[in-house]
């Protein structure tokens, strides 16, 4: 049933990382979800990369796996031990497997696993985001500089995914052993320089044996880089055969609310609807300063309960509260014709099967 799906709510409404140096913010986390599970959230995502900050309040990531524990140990004891988490995380270009830089791989390889150390202890069975490629490291040629793209950026892209497929392999190998698994997703070419498309990332999967290492769908990509929806319905369909279709996103073009943007729910949501019984999560990218230049946010922030004044527009609790309104019904009404196959499936079953193919007396 549509109403049992869970719905997570990505931090990305309030933080671009989960500050767990400060126990003020980590306190103010705790209020967020309190009010987000009380509008009907059941989940939410933690962005897990190391900032600055990071590097002195937890030097080991160890230290960092401890931390992120404790926060989980908090949540349980605050009566929120039924919230699921997932977290976002990503390569950078001191811990990117796609470099050609057997020590950089090295040191990524060894990053990634932390990471997958940090989402267990967390309790989360989803660690998603660009992790093949940094996230907006586009590629200038040396020794001047020029930017590179289109055939010239796929021919060096084809090289990394080959030095990066051993090592997502490596870290999906250990990713099973702590019940994680490592969802990819294909971020838009505004943003970054790939993978950015389903086709992209399904090419490099075919070098990754491990299925634990899949796909996250975020329909605010597909919408600006995918291939269409003839061929999304397939793709979404072969990578659900392929058990890799992980995770999926719920997010507009202009990364705002779900309420007033356009999405076409029907073609992007049928097919993984269809395929996916997992988690969605609504991400929303509120203009706090983090976001607001790089992903070019000309709209104004919501306002977050506990941190800004009370503003004129909605409050970052009001765009969660719409978004997910708006999420369910459309849901619902994409589910109609789902529910409708699986009753009359249920029915055939209690009679005998009234389908001769299905039933076999054809
Ligand atoms: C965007 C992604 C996210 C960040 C990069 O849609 O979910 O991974 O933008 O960390
Ligand atoms: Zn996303």
């Amino acid at each position: 049933m549509p109403e049992h799906r869970p719905i997570y709510c990505s931090f990305f409404l309030f933080d671009s990382i989960t500050r767990l140096y400060d126990p003020d913010e980590s306190a103010r986390y705790l209020d967020h979800i309190r009010a987000l599970v009380d509008l009907g959230y059941s989940g939410f995502e933690l962005h897990t990369v190391r900032s600055p900050e990071f590097e002195s309040a937890f030097p080991d990531y160890s230290d960092e796996v401890a931390a992120y524990a404790r926060f989980r140990q908090t949540l349980d004891d605050a009566g929120f031990g039924d919230v699921a988490l997932a977290t976002n995380t990503g390569a950078t270009p001191d811990l990117d497997p796609s470099s050609d830089d057997p020590a950089v791989r090295e040191a990524a390889s060894t990053y990634l696993a932390s990471r997958v150390d940090v989402a267990a202890a967390l309790g989360a069975e989803i660690m998603m985001g660009p992790v093949v490629i940094p996230y907006g490291a586009f590629v200038h040629s040396a020794p001047n500089g020029t930017p590179v793209w289109s055939d010239g950026l796929q021919d060096e892209l084809s090289r990394r995914y080959h030095n990066a497929a051993p090592v997502l392999e490596h870290v999906g190998r250990y990713a099973e052993t702590k019940n994680v698994k490592i969802a990819i997703e294909p971020i838009t070419h505004w943003e970054t320089p790939g993978p950015n498309t389903l086709a992209q990332l399904i090419d490099f999967l075919a070098l990754v044996p491990s299925t634990q290492v899949g796909v996250v769908i975020d329909s605010a990509h597909e919408i600006l880089d995918g291939a269409g929806p003839d061929v999304f319905a397939e793709q979404v369909e072969f990578l659900a055969a392929a058990g890799r279709l992980h995770y999926a996103q719920a997010s507009p073009p202009d990364r705002g609310d779900l309420t007033s943007s356009w999405l076409p729910w029907e073609p992007l949501f049928t097919p993984v609807l269809a395929h996916y019984r997992g988690p969605v999560a609504i991400e929303i990218f509120n203009a706090i300063p983090d976001f607001a230049a790089g992903l070019r946010l000309s709209r104004r922030k919501y306002w977050i309960p506990g941190v800004d004044a009370p503003a004129d527009g909605p409050s970052a609790y009001e765009a969660a509260s719409g978004s997910l309104e708006t999420l369910r019904a459309r849901f619902r009404s994409l589910d109609q014709p789902l529910i409708s196959q699986a009753t009359a499936e249920a029915t055939a079953g209690a009679t005998g099967g009234l389908d001769p193919v299905a039933s076999g007396r054809n």
